[in-house]
């Protein structure tokens, strides 16, 4: 089921052609900023660090950035559409419910990023501008991908101030907990049947992200996945975009239910980096977060292929974590539901231990999991 391809990063043969630093945030439109804050400072343990609403001059939206180690989220809302911006962001929220309008990513030189994915095919949505205050200036420009979701290319490395031009600084919505997650491993998006391979080549030829080894094909698909699925990196493997297709298979797939209810492609699921999975999870278990149950049963052979791991099996059984192993090492991991009323966008919290993949080994026990989800919600 995993074929190999080139996976060496770009680094290793010759000058990336798209140097990236990292995610720089994942911005939402969401119907109510100020709860979904709440809820990512209670539940997820993140810190308020910036806020831009009408207090500060903003009189059109209401935005929350909340840090997690390097991991950012930016919750937006509109108050009172009136520019071109703010009707956007009414009009997603309407017909897509809460999701992610924008991947940021941060780069060394918007400006140069800019123009090799225009010259590589890329759809323009803003050229590159400056943003400037007293902590000095960020450049930005931005490029479109699947649906209506887009990757804003951010400068920042001449800027100081907490988040960019036109936000203040703004304490934690809660008494700090100890941090939950480092860093954002990976951003999955979910494209129209047959489009995957299309956006895979998008990443290639845009940004010069090489496709990594795990995928998962025809074969899996079929059998029980409902979905395929394919990765693409970045020269260094810090941005990783898992892209996933619906298969036509024997059930409906879980693919075809997100795009039905976001109307459209869009971001599934933010997988975060933590080292402490065991402490992450009872910590966002007892604030109310819920997670995809697993049965017994795969506690019962893990130890048998998945080996010694960090955690005692019996713990990863109490906290339904999941754990896979391959030639490189092992992953822990385990997904939330999905976090809206919509069946769209979740979380994944992964600790890795030398693993690279994407827990190909769960994927037989984590769809399963999903399709139970599925048929409660008659969608299956
Ligand atoms: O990111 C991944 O590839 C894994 C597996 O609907 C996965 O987290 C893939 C598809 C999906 C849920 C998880
Ligand atoms: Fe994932």
């Amino acid at each position: 089921m995993t074929q190999t391809t080139d996976h060496t990063p770009h680094t290793a043969r010759q000058a990336d052609p798209f140097p990236v630093k990292g995610m720089d945030a994942v911005v939402f439109a969401v119907g109510n900023a100020k709860q979904a804050a709440h809820y990512y400072s209670t539940a997820f343990g993140m810190k308020r660090v910036a806020y831009s609403g009408p207090e500060n001059g903003s009189r059109e939206t209401a935005s929350y950035v909340l840090e997690s180690g390097s991991a950012r989220f930016v919750f937006t809302t509109v108050i009172k559409a009136s520019t071109e911006h703010g009707r956007f962001l009414a009009d997603h929220v309407a017909e897509h419910g809460d999701g992610v309008v924008d991947l940021a990513i941060e780069v060394p030189d918007a400006r140069a990023a800019y123009a090799y994915a225009i010259e590589h095919g890329a759809t323009g949505l803003t050229e590159p501008y400056e943003l400037k205050d007293e902590h000095g200036t960020v450049v930005l420009a931005a490029i479109a991908t699947y649906g209506k979701t887009r990757h804003t290319l951010v400068d920042r490395s001449a800027y100081t101030g907490p988040y960019l031009p036109g936000y203040v600084a703004a304490a934690p919505i809660v008494e700090p907990t100890p941090r939950r997650f480092q860093v954002i491993d990976h951003c999955v998006g979910n494209v129209e049947l047959g489009k995957m391979d299309q956006w895979v080549s998008f990443y290639n030829n845009v940004m010069g992200f090489t496709n990594m080894k795990e995928f998962v094909g025809d074969d899996i698909a079929t059998e029980y996945s409902a979905l395929m699925s394919k990765v693409v990196a970045d020269g260094t493997r810090k941005v990783k975009f898992p892209l996933n297709e619906p298969a036509i298979a024997k059930k409906k797939s879980q693919i075809d239910e997100y795009l039905e209810f976001y109307n459209g492609p869009g971001v599934q699921h933010i997988a975060l980096a933590t080292n402490d999975i065991v402490a992450t999870v009872r910590a966002m278990r007892e604030a109310g977060v819920q997670f995809l149950d697993t049965p017994d049963s795969y506690y019962d052979t893990l130890g048998e292929w998945v080996g010694e791991t960090r955690v005692p099996i019996d713990t990863l059984r109490e906290l339904k974590i999941l754990a896979d192993r391959d030639e490189d090492g092992y992953l822990l991991q385990i997904f939330t539901k999905p976090v809206q009323d919509r069946p769209t966008v979740f979380f994944e919290m992964i600790e890795r231990h030398g693993s690279m993949g994407f827990g190909k080994g769960n994927f037989k026990a984590l769809f399963e999991a999903i399709e139970r989800e599925q048929e409660k919600r008659g969608n299956l």
